[in-house]
């Protein structure tokens, strides 16, 4: 059994891992920088990561081995405050790799992003080793934390575990100041009954995954045997591609009857350096990674048909 730390576990992700996690039988200590407002099956304390002590403080005192490292400030919002945004992405990270060296922690999730992607990436499919000239700080700071994997792995045999996520969707969360959120308050205005501004162009293809393929995937290169991982960075991996206007049409053809209006802001040109597609191939080889959530079947279970 494994004694497993989730930090940011009050975000989209976290809402879900650490409920799998904690039913799969590990012990679990959710943390976040706010107090839980919802019931929460496995234990939970307060932790802001920022701070070296009280990080260290909650691993000795649960006897923690393995940690998801899941705070970090999203794409959009992250252009808000850039400098706020790189000090929470990036020391937050390296307190997680400090703490985890001298405390002996076996294994690390962290999650990296499609946002390390740019204009030179190949965009209409991305290989796994592309050239990468991230757009906003968030996207920055995630190739920053996949360089700094790399050499941790080489320097100290760390084994820190990542997947670039593309859009994740789910329902159990509010949307978190992403740019692949439109989908997100898409299916909630439609479950309102409520029209929609979607912020980005009804053309505009990006990867996605359902919320449960995120969890499996996470799960799976969690559990792989290191000797299998060809990737000491971070993993390519997609459910499928979207564009606004394909989702739309998915939700109507299920019965709801919104509308949408197109009214495109900012966000739209974080979403033009990023992936249309990508290549996966590697995940698929390395580690079994296997989606099960397409288009249609992510909109059915998200609204609950
Ligand atoms: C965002 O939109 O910022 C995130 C991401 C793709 O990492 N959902």
């Amino acid at each position: 059994m494994d004694r497993v730390l989730i930090t940011g576990a009050l975000g989209q992700l976290g809402t879900t891992l650490q409920k799998v996690l904690y039913k799969k039988g590990d012990f679990v200590i959710a943390t976040d920088i706010r107090d839980a407002t919802k019931k929460i099956e496995c234990q939970y304390e307060k932790l802001d990561v920022l701070s070296y002590d009280e990080l260290q403080r909650i691993v000795e005192k649960y006897e923690i081995n393995v940690i998801y490292h899941l705070v970090a400030i999203l794409s959009a919002k992250g252009e808000k405050n850039p400098f706020h945004s790189w000090k929470i992405n990036m020391e937050t990270f390296q307190n997680i790799i400090d703490v985890s060296i001298k405390s002996k922690i076996k294994k690390i999730f962290w999650p990296s992003s499609i946002a390390v992607f740019g204009k030179d990436s190949n965009l209409n499919f991305v290989p796994q080793n592309a050239h990468m000239n991230p757009t906003t700080i968030y996207g920055v700071s995630k190739l920053a934390g996949e360089k700094l994997m790399n050499y941790y792995y080489h320097k100290y045999k760390l084994d820190i575990r990542s997947i670039r996520f593309p859009g994740i969707i789910s329902m159990e969360t509010k949307p978190g100041g992403g740019v692949t959120d439109y989908i997100i308050e898409m299916l909630k205005a439609s479950k309102k009954g409520k029209d929609y501004n979607c912020f980005l162009n009804k053309d505009k293809r990006l990867p996605m995954i359902y919320m449960e393929d995120a969890i499996s995937a996470i799960i799976l290169l969690m559990s792989a045997n290191r000797s299998k991982l060809t990737i000491s960075s971070s993993y390519n991996i997609k459910g499928f591609t979207a564009t606004p206007e394909e989702f739309y049409s998915a939700i109507k053809s299920n019965g709801y009857k919104i509308r949408i209006n197109y009214k495109v802001d900012y966000r739209q040109k974080i979403a033009n350096t990023w992936p249309e597609d990508l290549d996966d191939t590697k995940a698929r080889k390395d580690w079994g990674w296997h989606p099960k959530f397409g288009l249609e079947k992510t909109i059915k279970s998200a609204l609950n048909i």
